[in-house]
């Protein structure tokens, strides 16, 4: 390539990755404050139309600050045994989100299926033959602590199958400002798998609930970054009511296949709908607390946010911080890739998914003008509870331009999505905004 050409394909995104701050000043003309819209000067105008390769209808109703998203997206190289196309975050320990448009499956295929490793999962030959692989329950809270093999748990048990939404506390934390310490996930760390395997609740009764018992806990095969064997990566948990629902399992199977090996091979226990923090990968201890779980990332701020709202940056004391219990209500684009070009004369189809952790979700919406008016999208139901709504809307736009389609879903306590950021917190947590596409009109 001509050195001249290559110049000219440094594009406005390299820029915000090396200049946000220049790149924003050549956009809108000034430095980024979020707080107004319709400031656009003439020649941040220009130039952005310019960048964006089009005209922008809705210019005006464009909130202050804002990144188009046709500029918001990295793609990058990638490896990792099983998977594709997940953009990594990290290599050590392993984390990789997946781009909306490689969640358009109905059920995320394995190879889509995002990855959160704490620490250092077991060797795939430390694993064995996974029949033998084992099974505790325990804990002060159980009466006859007892040990299975998978195969037992398989003989034993009745078998269910769902499909679940799994989703990172953390998902979205990468939009906080001030920023957030922790991997810098944008929308991929979700997925919804169906998953086979045995009640928990069947599981636990059978070695007997005691009453004092309030909450359960996992331990898990892998090791803590350190390396220090007796440290564990994670070892979280939910409270009992939400331990003997009918959808939590303690599962070996993901879409009629074996668990994949980053996703918690063999053995893994599923709590849907709330963070998948407390899904314990490469499973093999389960207590019975008769206090909340104190186990690695249970306690301090981890997976916690402030009990009431604080401003931006404030710095909140461990008392203040209550543990996250179910998601929020949430939704993206799968389809359209974002960047899409598209014929103004067509009507064109929008789809994607959505979900609100324990709840459902009963109203989905699109905006076309940057989130000034709203479109009802049709909305599917969940194949069961705690699993991803499918929706779609057909869309026609007024003229050509550079557009963006936003998406909000509402859950069924009539609490939706917002549209540009949630309750700022330490830690970057629930990150709920409404995923956004850009869309050129021609
Ligand atoms: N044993 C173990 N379980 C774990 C983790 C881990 O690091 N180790 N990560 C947790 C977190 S924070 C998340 S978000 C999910 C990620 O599940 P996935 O990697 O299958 O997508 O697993 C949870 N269970
Ligand atoms: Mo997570």
């Amino acid at each position: 390539m001509p050195e001249r050409d290559k110049k000219k394909s440094i594009g406005i995104h390299e820029l915000y990755s090396q200049d946000p701050i220049a790149a924003d000043k050549l956009l809108w003309g000034r430095e980024t404050d979020s707080s107004r819209r319709g400031f656009l000067k003439k020649s941040g105008l220009l130039a952005m139309s310019a960048a964006l390769g089009g005209y922008i209808p809705f210019a005006s109703k464009m909130p202050g600050g804002l990144i188009p998203a046709a500029f918001a997206e990295a793609p990058e190289p990638f490896s990792i045994e099983g998977k594709e196309g997940l953009r990594v975050l990290n290599d050590r320990p392993i984390n990789a989100e997946t781009p909306a448009h490689l969640l358009d499956d109905d059920f995320t295929p394995a190879k889509y299926f995002f990855v959160r490793n704490n620490g250092l999962p077991p060797a795939l030959d430390t694993i064995g033959d996974v029949d033998q692989w084992e099974l505790e329950i325990a804990g002060e809270s159980c009466l006859k602590p007892q040990t299975f093999t998978l195969a037992e748990l398989k003989k034993r048990f009745k078998h269910y199958t769902y499909a679940l939404t799994l989703e990172c506390g953390g998902n979205g934390r990468s939009e906080f400002n001030p920023p957030a310490k922790g991997n810098q996930w944008s929308t991929g760390a979700v997925g919804c798998a169906k998953w086979t395997g045995v009640r928990l609740k069947d599981v636990l009764e059978a070695c007997g609930i005691k009453d004092d018992a309030v909450y359960i806990g996992y331990y898990s095969a892998d090791r803590h970054l350190s390396g220090d064997p007796n440290k564990d990566a994670i070892s979280r948990g939910v409270p009992m009511h939400k331990a003997l629902e009918e959808e939590s399992l303690i599962a070996w199977g993901f879409n009629g296949e074996d668990i994949p090996y980053q996703n918690g091979y063999p053995l893994r226990l599923i709590t849907a709908g709330w963070p998948a923090s407390t899904c314990g990968k490469w499973l093999n201890k389960i207590v019975i607390r008769n206090k909340v779980h104190d186990g690695q990332k249970m306690t301090g701020q981890a997976y916690r946010v402030p009990c009431e709202p604080v401003a931006p940056g404030t710095k909140v004391a461990d008392e203040e911080m209550c543990i996250i219990e179910s998601m929020p209500v949430k939704s993206l684009i799968t389809f359209p890739k974002s960047g899409v070009t598209h014929a103004l004369k067509e009507t064109f189809e929008f789809r994607g998914k959505a979900w609100a952790g324990d709840l459902a979700v009963k109203e989905m919406e699109v905006s076309i003008d940057f989130g000034a008016t709203w479109q009802r999208a049709k909305l599917e139901k969940p194949v069961n509870r705690l699993a991803w709504q499918k929706w779609s809307a057909n869309l026609k736009f007024p003229e050509p331009g550079y557009y963006e389609v936003w998406a909000r879903a509402t859950d069924s306590n009539g609490k939706a999505q917002p549209t540009i950021l949630p309750g700022w917190n330490p830690k970057g947590y629930l990150n709920n905004a409404c995923h956004r596409i850009a869309v050129q009109v021609v």
